[in-house]
């Protein structure tokens, strides 16, 4: 049995202390760059589960195949009733040894699923919020971004949270999956020693695994894996970009970039989508054409807004809308906006709304017209 002769080998593998890796393991057949400190675990057990299954498949099917030849009834032969007779050594060996390669299956599976599951309590944490269909990762000092920025070389520990379906949190290099549930709060950790640096095609893929709608694929984004000093820098910078912006350029640098989580719902040249388009809109709240539009339950932009109304201002009634998006919902649309208090402060919402009532100085894209 070369299965069994090799489980020592394998177990001792498995229990000498990983050597310091100088690079990521690269792709192989099943498994993508595998980038972090669990990564050869995982791959060893599914290895090792693949390795043993494909082994006794063909080893069942070949004998199967010859036997069947070989014992099949020919012309003339006397029917035999009853079974072959019992064989108390050959019953052992098929219990024993299968026995033992489904307890290294379990011991494997749980001594990875525990490593995985109790993180480290030196990680670094980072709140995870995943929406129809975006990531929102939110950082110790504030800082938030789409795609994940983490340190190298330390644990880092993903908060998970869902604001409205169920979504799955997946990095296949750091193989790590885990399931966002809405009004729970779930988490997994993983270590990468090997930056990327702010690479694109260097970085790791990030990816929704749990079909949550038409823009399921727009939760595809990037994992990028910075030197502690360079994560440090890009966090603090994170953090402040708004109020780096001059006021001036407010609506023509911070409204495009705030624009960027708005764009998969909203578009600017009156193409229609799942929300409203901003074509127009800054006319409607302010009394123009289309202002007597309806909210579905019924009131119209002139019954909530203006002096004494709900909303003093139209910008009073467009900032609600990005922090309360459902208390009045336009029609024909569906109540599906998340809300994006916490994410969108008040200067924020002073840029995109300076981008909306001058959409003229934008392409559909929302990059501002060289003048
Ligand atoms: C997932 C899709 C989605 C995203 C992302 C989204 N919205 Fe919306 N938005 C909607 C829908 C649908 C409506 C209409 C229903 C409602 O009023 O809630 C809406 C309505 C609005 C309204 C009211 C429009 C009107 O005609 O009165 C404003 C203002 C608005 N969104 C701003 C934003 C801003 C700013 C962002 C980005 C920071 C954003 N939305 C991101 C779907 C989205
Ligand atoms: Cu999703």
């Amino acid at each position: 049995m070369t299965m069994l002769d090799s489980i020592p080998t394998m177990l001792a593998t498995l229990a000498a202390a990983a050597p310091a890796e100088s690079a990521p393991s690269p792709a192989g057949f099943w498994m993508p760059v595998g980038a972090s400190t669990v990564a050869g675990d995982v791959d060893f057990t599914m290895d090792f589960i693949n390795w043993v299954c494909g082994f006794f498949l063909l080893l069942v099917t070949v004998l199967m195949v010859i036997f069947v030849v070989k014992f099949r009834a020919k012309p003339g032969d006397a029917i035999r009733m009853g079974g072959p007779v019992h064989h108390t050594g050959l019953e052992l060996t098929w219990t024993i040894i299968p026995g033992i390669l489904s307890m290294a299956f379990f011991w494997f599976g749980f001594k990875g699923y525990l490593d995985m599951q109790t993180v480290p309590k030196n990680s670094f944490d980072v709140n995870v919020t995943a929406m129809k269909w975006a990531w929102n990762f939110k950082y110790p000092n504030g800082a938030q971004s789409e795609d994940l920025y983490v340190p190298a070389g330390r644990p880092v520990r993903l908060i998970l949270r869902a604001s409205d379906v169920l979504h799955s949190c997946y990095i296949p290099a750091f193989r790590v999956k885990k399931d966002c549930v809405p009004g729970r709060t779930t988490n997994i950790w993983f270590q990468c020693d090997f930056p990327t640096g702010l690479d694109v095609d260097a970085a790791h893929a990030l990816r929704c695994a749990e079909y949550c709608g038409t823009g399921h694929s727009n939760m595809n984004r990037k994992v990028y894996v910075l030197v502690q000093e360079d994560f440090d820098n890009w966090v603090t910078k994170q953090a402040n970009w708004l109020d780096e912006v001059p006021d001036s350029e407010l609506s023509s640098i911070a409204g495009p970039k705030l624009y960027a989580r708005c764009a998969q719902c909203h578009s600017l040249d009156g193409t229609p989508g799942i929300g409203p388009t901003w074509k127009g809109l800054w006319d409607r709240v302010n009394g123009g054409a289309g202002s007597d539009g309806k909210f579905t339950d019924g009131k119209g932009y002139k019954d909530i807004i203006g002096p004494g109304k709900e909303f003093e201002t139209p910008e009073a009634y467009i900032e609600d809308s990005i922090w309360n998006p459902g208390k009045h919902v336009v029609a024909p649309f569906g109540n599906v906006m998340p809300t994006f208090k916490g994410q969108v402060n008040q200067r924020g919402a002073e840029a995109i709304i300076g981008m909306m009532k001058s959409l003229d100085q934008f392409d559909a894209k929302g990059k501002p017209i060289a003048k």
